[in-house]
């Protein structure tokens, strides 16, 4: 296992922060890793090139400091973070790309880091979450999920791995609790009644989109939240970008019309990064071929950011107020 660079495209990291090498990992807060893998796609593929189209889209200079208006912290530089660039990961040998991943993802948990993985489809969520869990323990993870699908399939298209199954794939092998596992943003017309029986005999909690219509997404988050936190060590989020519009996130596979707003995404992320102990995140699903002026792309790129910014914050240890006024010490 070593540093291949990014499998598509120029050698660049996330918005120019400093590289590192699997296989030799530096003292890191994060370390953030490509799996440009969509060899689990069932729809519209391209999820290859997501991991560069996340690194790059941004309007400022790739100079490894981005200080946010609303924490009040630089992530990029309050943080050590490091990119070590793409596992490699070839679309038609799913199991061998998996492993690979499952174990990139396990070497930066091992070292104390927080593995950021940038997808690539679905798929990756069973090694990414796996990986994090193969150090923290078994069962000792719980999950929170954005997507507007469940992707608790079971077997599809005759196999085990596809981004419509890594949930029930994490929850069967005994890598994540069903019990502790919370969903957000579903919604359409997946999967069916047999499906949804085994996510409600495994305890799981899914928020569809008419219920947080009806409550709040605060209010829903509130109560995920303490169930997340409930016996266990810590909090993966993994956050698919077709649970947001498809009308602001086009770039995806397999959009569902109806879903958050990229602002409700950010603070909803903010929020996760702030008050949950998160060990491990996901961004996934951005399929560049299928974007338009780059919509997915920079939301993606600021949905790690924002995760980066409030862990900061989190860590900083001092209260923040989101009503205070920005130029009042928020
Ligand atoms: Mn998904």
């Amino acid at each position: 296992m070593t540093r291949y660079g990014p499998m598509f495209g120029p050698d660049i990291t996330f918005l120019g922060v400093p590289a590192c090498d699997l296989a030799a990992l530096p003292e890191a807060d994060i370390v953030i890793v490509g799996a440009p893998f969509d060899g689990g796609t069932s729809h519209r593929p391209g999820t290859r090139f997501g991991p560069q189209a996340i690194r790059q889209a941004c309007y400022l200079p790739q100079d490894g400091s981005r200080p946010s208006l609303a924490l009040g912290v630089d992530a990029l530089r309050d943080l050590r973070v490091f990119d070590a660039g793409d596992v490699e990961m070839y679309a038609g040998d799913a199991a061998a790309a998996i492993r690979r991943l499952e174990d990139a993802v396990f070497a930066v948990a091992d070292s104390g880091a927080i593995p950021i993985v940038l997808g690539g489809d679905h798929t990756i969520a069973w090694p990414d979450a796996t990986g994090v869990a193969r150090k923290l323990g078994y069962g000792r993870v719980s999950m929170v999920h954005f997507d507007a699908h469940a992707d608790t399939g079971d077997v599809e298209f005759g196999s085990l791995i596809g981004h419509g199954q890594p949930m029930r794939r994490l929850i069967e092998s005994g890598a994540l609790r069903g019990d502790r596992f919370l969903q957000i943003g579903l919604r359409g017309y997946w999967p069916g009644p047999e499906t949804l029986d085994w996510m409600a005999a495994q305890g799981m909690r899914s928020y569809e989109m008419t219920e947080i219509v009806a409550r709040g997404l605060d209010e829903c988050l509130t109560e995920a939240f303490a169930t997340a936190t409930d016996e266990c060590e810590g909090v993966f989020l993994s956050v698919d970008v077709d649970v947001v519009d498809p009308g602001m996130a086009p770039g995806t596979g397999t959009p569902e019309p109806g879903g958050l707003t990229a602002r409700q995404l950010l603070d909803a992320v903010r929020r996760c990064c702030y008050e949950l102990p998160i060990v491990g995140v996901d961004v996934v699903e951005v399929s560049p071929p299928y974007d338009h002026a780059e919509i997915t792309a920079y939301l993606a790129n600021r949905v790690v950011l924002e995760a980066l910014s409030a862990i900061a914050r989190r860590r900083r240890g001092d209260p923040w107020d989101p009503r205070r006024p920005l130029l009042q010490g928020r």
